[in-house]
């Protein structure tokens, strides 16, 4: 209802709209409606209201509200569920909560606020309230789960495009799983799966998009590595805008991917690779190598070329460009 209101007064803004016009076309009474708008004040919105004429919005807060997003979003799988929360310990522990319930493939899980957010192997992800995208996707791919890595390349593509177009920035991916922009980590993606030996039960994908940091409470060692979209696009950028963006590309390319056109976007991801050509040190659970990232095989492995002249293939790990 919430939602039906505001795109009513939206759609009227500049002019006013009666109560008792509202409570006609939604069907519900003039108390039900003073009560909504009352609630959507305490949300943020900013709503005109004179006894004679109406109500009229004139501020929407910057959050990333289900009923703004399903305004906005135009794929066919990705967000066709939205789940939002001002603060969870982590959307992907939330998003697997939910898979296990039975969730659908498409299932988007947002948050303002993490206060465990996590990165790969365990490390932390800053993520303070408002100021980035921090939401989780659960998709039921119907792959083995050889090829669920595939998925981390897959998002990558669809964000580092979404930045670009949308934001007018260069982000480029650092594989697998970075979008960087002049070297400071703008964004990352954690992908958790669960699988039995021939068939995938559901891969989370996380993504943590950086969008306005305050900068003076970053600790020590993320104001050298991390960056924010604001800054680097010297302007304010719409939270909202910027996460339908992400959601709808990634809907086409998983879309794509799941029809078997993975090769396709692998080119994208080359194109827009920082890792390709480059001397890395990468390290894995078999230990730390360095030589040439000099491509990424079809199964979205790095291939490295080292100093001796022999060939290594790594499925995950980290890099480090020199
Ligand atoms: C990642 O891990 O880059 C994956 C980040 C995924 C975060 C999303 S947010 C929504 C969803 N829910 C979650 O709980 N997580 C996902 P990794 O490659 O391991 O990088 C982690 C490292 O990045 C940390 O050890 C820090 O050095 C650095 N880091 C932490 N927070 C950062 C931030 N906000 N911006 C840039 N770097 C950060």
């Amino acid at each position: 209802m919430k939602g039906q209101i505001v795109s009513l007064l939206k759609k009227r803004c500049p002019e006013y709209v009666s109560g008792e016009e509202i409570s006609q076309i939604l069907g519900v009474s003039r108390t039900a409606i003073w009560k909504h708008i009352k609630k959507l004040k305490e949300d943020g919105y900013r709503i005109e209201s004179h006894s004679r004429i109406g109500y009229r919005l004139v501020h929407v807060p910057d959050r990333l509200f289900t009923h703004e997003l399903e305004g906005l979003l135009t794929g066919k799988l990705i967000g066709s569920y939205i789940v939002y929360r001002e603060t969870v310990n982590s959307t992907n522990d939330l998003a697997k909560e939910l898979a296990r319930e039975g969730a659908e493939s498409g299932t988007v899980v947002i948050a303002e606020e993490q206060t465990g957010g996590k990165g790969r192997m365990g490390r932390k992800w800053h993520s303070p309230e408002g100021e980035g995208l921090w939401f989780s996707v659960i998709l039921r791919p119907p792959i083995s789960p050889s090829e669920a890595p595939k998925i981390t390349l897959v998002a990558a593509v669809a964000l580092a495009k979404a930045i670009r177009e949308l934001n007018g920035i260069e982000a480029g991916i650092k594989w697998p799983n970075d979008i960087l922009i002049s070297g400071r980590k703008l964004a990352g993606i954690l992908t958790e799966m669960s699988a039995e030996i021939d068939r995938v039960n559901y891969v989370i994908v996380g993504i943590g998009v950086n969008v306005n940091l305050d900068s003076e409470k970053l600790a020590e060692g993320l104001s050298e590595t991390a960056t924010f979209i604001e800054k680097e696009s010297c302007g304010q950028v719409s939270r909202l805008r910027l996460l339908s963006g992400i959601l709808d590309r990634f809907d086409v390319l998983y879309e794509e991917f799941i029809n078997g056109h993975f090769s396709s976007i692998l080119s994208l991801w080359k194109e827009m690779s920082v890792t390709i050509n480059r001397w890395v040190r990468v390290t894995s659970i078999a230990g730390v190598d360095e030589g040439i990232a000099f491509d990424i095989d079809a199964e979205g492995a790095l291939l490295l070329m080292k100093k001796d002249g022999s060939m290594k293939r790594v499925l995950s790990g980290d890099v480090t460009l020199r």
